[in-house]
């Protein structure tokens, strides 16, 4: 029996910078020559500190941590976009994205050897802290763009980043479903890595694309060449654009590959090949960037090892201040869970005080 359609769905794919350096010159946009330089340096400095604290785990020096190596462009470039207005509520694998929002490399490494320190955000940057529950900060974040909206703040969006995997979880859809009703000015940005933890993107979605995701609840979705800057850019600018003038929630997949492993605890080699992570390699976004800046004639391999230079300096005294800080306030864990302390949880903090007293006098 023939059937009506009533609707037609598409999904769009972004890329303007291919992975031979090579740019679309219709889709290229106009940005200041500076801008493209700051872009690049936040992303070699993300690099070099993921780098650093890889070492610094593997020494003792840090607790675990996640590596976001190779998907720099997917947060760094939408996080150079963002103003001071707007909100980031993030998941585990976007420390640069922290860093170009304000947060210190010092509290990046309280937060990564489990100091509650480093949750504390600077005032001002609009960070909340991170989410290890998957997908639970998109509801954290339509519960920020809500507020916004119902407050009328003018000009504010937020941006919220999760995995691949977290586009499996009942959070992101409730999220998805209510940014959508209420038209918040929310942009999703989904890292799609290919992987969540141990589990291939293929086994935990028949989903064709993540992008789609967002046609369910009418939130307009693209999916991007998330390795590359200049596509991050315009999907990141049009997106935010759309929710601080009103227009509402935005889908981005991000197309990238998590180049490391999950975090420090685990072993990648136990369940995928390296055929397929040397696949990923000609895709990297600091390659292709520099080979862009190149192109447009204003790097050269002088400038570069200035500017890798200097971010190794930077590094090297954040992880100098780290060491010498002392007089963490390990009972700070119960203050700042709820708005107002719930008594049983001001009797948890007696105990924990009283027990690390009689420790500390046992010596
Ligand atoms: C609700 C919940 N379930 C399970 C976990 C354990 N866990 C931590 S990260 C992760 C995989 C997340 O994959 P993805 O969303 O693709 O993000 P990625 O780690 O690849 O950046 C899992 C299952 C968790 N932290 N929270
Ligand atoms: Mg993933």
């Amino acid at each position: 029996m023939p059937k009506k359609i009533t609707n037609r769905f598409s999904v769009s794919y972004l890329q303007i910078l291919d992975e031979n350096g090579k740019v679309d010159k219709k889709l290229e946009p106009k940005i200041p020559e500076e801008d493209l330089i700051s872009m690049y340096r936040w992303m070699v400095l993300a690099r070099e500190f993921d780098e650093r604290m890889l070492k610094l785990q593997r020494q003792g020096r840090i607790g675990t941590f996640g590596p976001s190596i190779g998907q720099e462009a997917a947060h760094c470039v939408p996080a150079c976009l963002m103003n001071e207005k707007d909100w980031m509520v993030g998941a585990f694998r976007e420390v640069g994205a922290r860093l170009i929002r304000g947060e210190t490399m010092e509290q990046s490494l309280y937060f990564y050897n489990g100091y509650e320190e480093g949750s504390e955000k600077p005032k001002g940057s609009n960070i909340l802290p991170v989410s290890i529950i998957v997908g639970a900060q998109t509801l954290h974040a339509v519960g920020v763009g809500y507020s916004l909206k119902y407050r009328n703040v003018k000009d504010a969006a937020v941006v919220t980043f999760f995995g691949d995997g977290a586009t499996s979880e009942g959070d992101f859809h409730e999220a998805m479903n209510f940014a959508g009703v209420w038209q918040a000015p929310v942009v999703f940005i989904c890292q799609n890595n290919q992987w969540a933890i141990s589990l291939p993107r293929h086994k935990q979605t028949r989903s064709v694309t993540i992008a789609q995701k967002g046609i369910a609840y009418d939130v307009p979705g693209i999916q991007v060449d998330g390795n590359d800057p200049l596509a991050m850019y315009v999907a990141a600018k049009e997106a935010l654009e759309r929710a601080r003038n009103g227009g509402g929630p935005t889908l981005i997949e991000a197309v990238t590959f998590r180049m490391m492993m999950h975090t420090t605890a685990d072993d990648p080699t136990k369940y995928r090949t390296d055929k397929e992570v040397e696949g990923w390699k000609p895709k990297d976004p600091l390659i292709r960037m520099k080979k862009y800046l190149e192109y447009k004639d204003i790097w050269n391999d002088a400038m570069e090892e200035e500017m890798r230079s200097e971010v190794r300096k930077e590094i090297d005294k954040a992880v100098k201040n780290f060491e010498a800080k002392t007089g963490f306030d390990s009972s700070i864990l119960f203050d700042h869970t709820y708005g107002d302390r719930h008594y049983t949880l001001n009797e948890e903090k007696a105990e924990f005080l009283a027990e690390q007293a009689k420790e500390t006098a046992n010596g």
